[in-house]
């Protein structure tokens, strides 16, 4: 039983003033539109048949230091969980919409996508010049092969990209909105690795930020007009003890959260699904409950940068916190591991990746969940 339901009231006055602040500050993708489109025909197919459909993001947000952007700040994270869980949604009868980050892991395609899996690897010559897959992957290429094929001509899975964390956020408040008609058939599962901290737009470089002072002599030979002097770059107040040229002052501000605007006014009727990533095993727990606590909705799934593939901790209102969790030697058997109520010890664990996705555990229970999430709403409904 999930004990959050819709809440009646709008947004705090305080998250929607920070809410317009920001998108009016921050300019949309140059896509959005066409993304809409596209995301609200899909929405609008799957809602007709009554089907369920899960918004997955996944993969990590930029934040650009220059507005015509050379240089960004990035994170680890190359899309694995998204990809890999939006492939068990499909498969337990979501309608998936995709949205990542630009190039990274995108569902089946991802089994044959990086260094270590190059898809030319399996394939090879055939006998009249043609190419095709070896003998030994053949079995599993031509599993992943039909699976994809099967989202793809029954329209099941839409994949739209994004790249800045603003990028991120445009594109999220408007799939979140568009969602309205599913109800709570609507699921957002969001386990991009979304930035804490970017360069407000006033403060960001236009152009490519310099390294050496070649540049100012130059525009040292014209004075600049009172326009130009406006647009003039400087990410930090104070004066540097050495010269600007030399140095590079990333000053940061904190990305305004907006979980709160996504539970109380974007999806109101959707079951929200976030994750917290930490690597300090002893506040995870603690992390995942401030944040459910502080936002009210519907299920945290907390994991360690080290054991994200072992385990995760699900932590949900009303609920005893779960730990779904890989046994050692990465098959699916008793063991008493399966049982700590505890992270792992990352020392415990085998160097290798477990055989077993965690993704075909952690979906499953997230769809009874989702269930009982919609029960309770139309049971409310009706009751009405
Ligand atoms: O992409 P990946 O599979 O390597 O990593 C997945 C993850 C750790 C980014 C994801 O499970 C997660 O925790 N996302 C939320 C991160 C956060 O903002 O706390």
């Amino acid at each position: 039983m999930l004990p959050h339901t819709p809440s009646e009231s709008p947004p705090s006055n305080l998250a929607a003033l920070a809410e317009d602040h920001y998108f009016s500050a921050n300019p949309p993708p140059k896509d959005l539109q066409k993304h809409v489109k596209l995301a609200k025909d899909f929405i609008d197919f799957h809602s007709k048949a009554g089907r369920r459909l899960v918004l997955v993001t996944s993969g990590g947000t930029t934040v650009p230091l220059e507005k015509q952007t050379v240089r960004f700040i990035d994170n680890f994270s190359a899309g694995t969980r998204g990809a890999t869980s939006a492939e068990y949604f499909l498969e337990a009868g979501y309608a998936v919409l995709f949205l990542h980050r630009q190039f990274s892991l995108l569902p089946y395609s991802r089994h044959y996508s990086h260094a270590t899996d190059c898809f030319l690897d399996f394939l090879r010559e055939g006998p009249d010049g043609s190419v095709v897959a070896r003998d030994e992957d053949a079995g599993k290429m031509l599993n992943v092969l039909r699976k994809y094929r099967e989202a793809r001509d029954k329209n099941m899975l839409l994949v739209l990209p994004f790249v800045s964390i603003s990028d991120y956020l445009h594109e999220l408040r408007s799939i979140a909105q568009l969602m309205k008609p599913l109800g709570p058939k609507g699921l957002l599962y969001l386990a991009a690795a979304v930035s804490d901290f970017f360069v407000p737009p006033d403060r960001m470089s236009e152009h490519k930020i310099q390294s050496t002072d070649a540049a100012d002599a130059f525009n040292k030979k014209s004075k600049p007009s009172a326009s130009e002097e406006e647009e003039t770059f400087d990410n930090f107040d104070s004066s540097p003890s050495v010269p600007r040229s030399k140095r590079l002052v990333v000053d940061l501000d904190p990305v305004p959260k907006f979980l709160k605007n996504l539970v109380e006014g974007w999806s109101p009727e959707g079951m929200i699904v976030s994750f917290k990533l930490e690597t300090d095993p002893k506040i995870l727990v603690h992390k995942a409950k401030y944040s459910l606590d502080r936002y009210q909705h519907h299920l945290v799934i907390g994991n360690l940068l080290s054991t994200r593939k072992w385990e995760v901790v699900f932590v949900s209102p009303g609920n005893p916190d779960k730990w779904i969790r890989i046994p050692q030697g990465g098959k699916l058997e008793d063991s008493k591991e399966a049982e700590k109520d505890e992270p792992l010890d990352p020392k415990s664990l085998p160097e290798q990746e477990p055989e077993l996705e965690i993704e075909s555990l952690i979906i499953p229970a997230v769809a009874e969940l989702h269930t009982k999430y919609i029960k309770t709403i139309e049971g409310k409904k009706l009751g009405a």
